[in-house]
């Protein structure tokens, strides 16, 4: 068997670093990660021997295995993710601040000999194609192999990253320990002027999967901003015509909105005629680059998905159905003692044996001492899987270019304000829409759900640093950019008088992509409305969905009293986020107003 303790490297940067790492940490060994099958299959059945993952059924669930994370660690911390640098007014008033130094010695003091009885694992990793000018190397020391078996499938990784890295020293620290896994002392860190990360005392992978929010979202939008670039909470997608014409979008919506369905939608049976094809690029994060033909061209930095399971279904997701089927791992979702798994929302019945998220036996409808429901799986269990299974994978998912963006549309849940799709006046409105999202809480992040809050370009938990520097950043990539993408704002969830959705939602959405790209192209039916074009009562495409006039009206109506309150809402919010607001945000909402008033 290979010696994975020999390094896989001899970059002295990086030797220099896991020696000083493993100083702190104490591991009994290191082992190399060098992206083999014959070295994954090892750890996998390593962990499945101390019990860190459990093997699945091989026929209905190859080569996929289950995972249980601590009941105390089931989603992304939000109050001990902190932004770590010099000055605090990078950071700005939406993130938590640490001084680097501070928060450096506090946690040397949680990893201090908290890999002693384990292995420290190099992970080296791209996000994005090894060796593309927009990727970006990145290494991670972790004490998880769960942690390591995420990262196979999220990121490419192993030697070829090594090999593109050379003698550089232009790499992402990342550090990693479940430690004791105390939620008190849980941090999750960034340095982005070390180009560090540092995370532990958890096991959940938004804390720990750090290639993710970490690196390609939080560290990444501060190299972003210094290079001239944009790192996005966004999903891409292309749609392939009948002429066999591909466009592409990106599109952010905060946490559990439907992203990944999204991503790989299916065509309704409507539209079917007409001849689209989706491709799915990525369904979380978009690094986005200008280019010499005034375009801008995105790539989606993962290779895997991370996506929530409860709910997905073979009519909601098919094709995410149908990427889960193989190589995949489960998370906190309900284990049945047949080896396989299930969750609230998925096809077909719970196993008759099984176990909840927690362990414990468990049938559906099982009540607590309260009488409310237990559910089996956790509202967070998530399933890890190659995006190269997802019958949609573009074709374009290795290109070291990327795809050129069309159109970036924003979203939120709204249950009453937002029409089902809006496009903005020109690019600093479409900042200004972006900027001023708002949605309900997921459980996706800890605290009380329901309850609206502003999420501006679906970053909040993931802006690097101040988030008015962030707009204007976004407002100066207009500038350079001669041709940007057209920006539009979407809401699939307004509800009608008796609560329920007025729009169906899920494939019948690319009659709203339709319409998107056509005003993208110059095309398309508008009327002006204060707060944008909203299209006309003919405008989308409805062969095959019937809906009544007066559903279509209400989807696509703009109360100008309810905007009112909105913006005032907006502009208390865009108070709070301090001196550096830039004045052209402040325009876009004088400009609203105004039209409010005179519309
Ligand atoms: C995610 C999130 O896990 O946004 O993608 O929370
Ligand atoms: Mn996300």
């Amino acid at each position: 068997m290979t010696d994975w303790t020999q390094p896989l490297s001899t970059n002295r940067h990086l030797a220099t670093w896991i020696e000083e790492m493993a100083a702190l940490c104490l591991p009994d060994q290191i082992v190399w990660i060098d992206g083999s099958d014959e070295q994954r299959d090892a750890l996998r059945e390593e962990a499945c021997r101390t019990g860190e993952i459990t093997a699945l059924n091989p026929e209905k669930h190859p080569d996929s295995y289950y995972h249980r994370t601590h009941p105390l660690d089931v989603a992304r911390t939000e109050d001990k993710t902190f932004i770590c640098c010099r000055r605090e007014a990078d950071a700005g008033a939406t993130n938590n601040w640490k001084n680097p130094e501070e928060a450096y010695t506090e946690a040397a003091n949680f990893f201090r000999a908290s890999m002693r009885g384990r292995t420290m694992y190099v992970v080296p990793f791209s996000m994005g194609p090894i060796g593309s000018p927009f990727s970006k190397v990145g290494v991670e020391l972790t004490d998880s192999i769960y942690v390591v078996l995420n990262m196979l499938i999220m990121c490419r990784t192993g030697k070829q990253v090594l090999d593109t890295l050379g003698s550089s020293n232009d790499f992402t620290r990342c550090l990693h320990s479940k430690a004791s896994l105390d939620p008190e002392k849980r941090r999750i860190l960034h340095f982005p002027e070390d180009n560090t990360i540092w995370s532990v005392n958890s096991g959940y992978g938004g804390n720990v999967l750090l290639g993710k929010k970490c690196l390609a979202l939080r560290i990444a939008s501060w190299m972003a901003r210094q290079e001239g670039w944009l790192a996005e909470h966004m999903l891409i997608l292309g749609i392939e015509e009948p002429n066999g014409r591909i466009e592409y979008v990106a599109a952010a919506f905060p946490s559990a909105c439907g992203k990944t369905n999204l991503a790989m939608l299916i065509p309704p049976e409507g539209l079917k005629s007409k001849g689209y094809r989706i491709w799915t690029i990525g369904d979380d994060i978009a690094w986005i680059r200008p280019d010499t033909d005034g375009r801008l061209w995105a790539v989606n930095p993962e290779y895997g998905f991370f996506g929530v399971a409860p709910g997905t279904n073979s009519k909601t997701n098919p094709s995410m159905m149908t990427t889960m089927a193989k190589n995949t791992i489960f998370t906190n979702v309900v284990l049945g003692k047949d080896g396989t798994v299930w969750w609230e929302g998925c096809d077909g019945d719970a196993p008759a044996d099984a176990l909840d998220w927690l362990g414990r036996p468990w049938h559906p409808g099982m009540k607590d001492k309260d009488g409310k429901e237990i559910l089996g799986a956790h509202g967070n269990s998530r399933a890890t899987s190659p995006l190269r299974q997802c019958p949609s994978a573009s074709f374009r998912l290795d290109h070291h270019h990327g795809v050129p963006i069309s159109a970036f549309i924003f979203g939120g849940r709204r249950n009453a304000l937002a029409p089902l799709v809006y496009e903005s006046y020109g690019w600093s409105h479409g900042v200004f829409v972006g900027a001023s999202m708002a949605s309900e809480r997921t459980s996706a992040q800890y605290g009380k759900q329901g309850e609206v809050r502003r999420d501006p370009f679906a970053m909040l938990p993931f802006c690097g640093y101040n988030m008015a520097d962030y707009f204007k950043h976004w407002i100066n990539i207009g500038r350079i950019a001669k041709h940007p993408p057209k920006v539009f704002h979407v809401n699939w969830f307004r509800r009608g008088k008796d609560n329920s959705f007025l729009w169906p939602g899920y494939g019948e959405n690319l009659r709203v992509l339709e319409w998107v790209l056509q005003r993208a192209r110059g095309e398309g039916e508008a009327r002006e409305t204060p707060i944008g074009y909203v299209p006309t009562d003919s405008a989308l495409d409805m062969t095959g969905l019937e809906l009544a006039p007066d559903i279509m009206d209400e989807l696509l109506r703009v109360d100008n009293d309810a905007w009112k309150e909105e913006a005032a809402d907006i502009e208390k919010f865009f108070d709070s986020l301090g001196p550096h607001m830039p004045w052209e945000l402040r325009n876009e909402l004088e400009g609203l107003r105004h039209r409010l008033n005179g519309m």
